[in-house]
């Protein structure tokens, strides 16, 4: 999380919202859920061939440490959106199905989804990528006030093929904090004045970390709740 890229990042892009899982409920740190696959980052979907190398991590604060409060479910099958487009993200989203359910506790909570409400105001991004431009992903996991910008400013960064209705865009004007290499798939989380915050986005894509009038591309969670609910039983 935050700092400089020089290409076009994306990568994992596959994302959790399974009826019963987690991704950050609230601003505590440690109640996001991690979603890995052993030994590397999650490959785009359509490369993985073999479910059972991956696991679903929810309470997860420290990677490098057991806290006593991670629950790990295995994966049992994958369900990429159809319209995914590699080249431009389009519909960068997919659902993972866990096998069995996750404990509901203090560090893992359900998310709650968008039910129709768009991205608005400054929301939460949080994740273990990168703290700098090319660095490496980061054992503790850490998070960033970014505002959300509206669609058309983000067009006059990027350009109105590649930032769809369904995608939010957010980061900081003048730069300095953003999501940044192997945060994809990270939750943004915001919330309505005084409401609790909502699964708004999911970290898809952006062009460096943390430049200057340079936000973060997220797939719109709100835009998705049509198939989502048709995926989801
Ligand atoms: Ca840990
Ligand atoms: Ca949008």
């Amino acid at each position: 999380m935050i700092s400089e890229v020089s290409n076009k990042r994306s990568v994992a892009g596959a994302v959790y919202i399974i009826r019963q899982a987690t991704a950050m409920a609230s601003t505590r740190a440690s109640c996001l859920l991690l979603l890995f696959a052993v030994g590397a980052q999650v490959s785009p979907p359509p490369w993985i061939t073999n479910t059972s190398q991956l696991q679903v991590v929810a309470g997860e604060n420290d990677l490098s440490v057991v806290e006593g409060h991670e629950q790990t479910l295995l994966v049992e099958s994958i369900f990429i959106h159809p319209q995914f487009n590699e080249f431009y993200y389009y519909n960068d989203i997919a659902i993972l199905k866990v096998q069995g359910k996750f404990v509901f506790n203090e560090y893992v909570q359900p998310v709650q989804m968008p039910s129709g409400k768009e991205a608005a105001g400054t929301c939460v991004v949080s994740g273990w990528g990168a703290t700098e431009e090319n660095g490496d992903a980061i054992n503790l996991l850490k998070k960033a006030s970014v505002p959300v910008w509206l669609d058309e400013d983000c067009r006059q960064v990027y350009g109105n093929e590649e930032v769809l209705d369904s995608m939010v865009c957010a980061g900081v004007e003048e730069g300095g904090k953003d999501a940044c290499h192997k945060d994809s798939g990270s939750p943004l989380m915001c919330s309505a004045s005084g409401s609790h915050a909502f699964f708004a986005g999911v970290m898809s894509w952006g062009l460096g970390c943390a430049r200057p009038n340079t936000p973060s591309v997220y797939t719109e969670v709100s835009h998705f709740s049509d198939w989502l609910g048709s995926q989801i039983y």
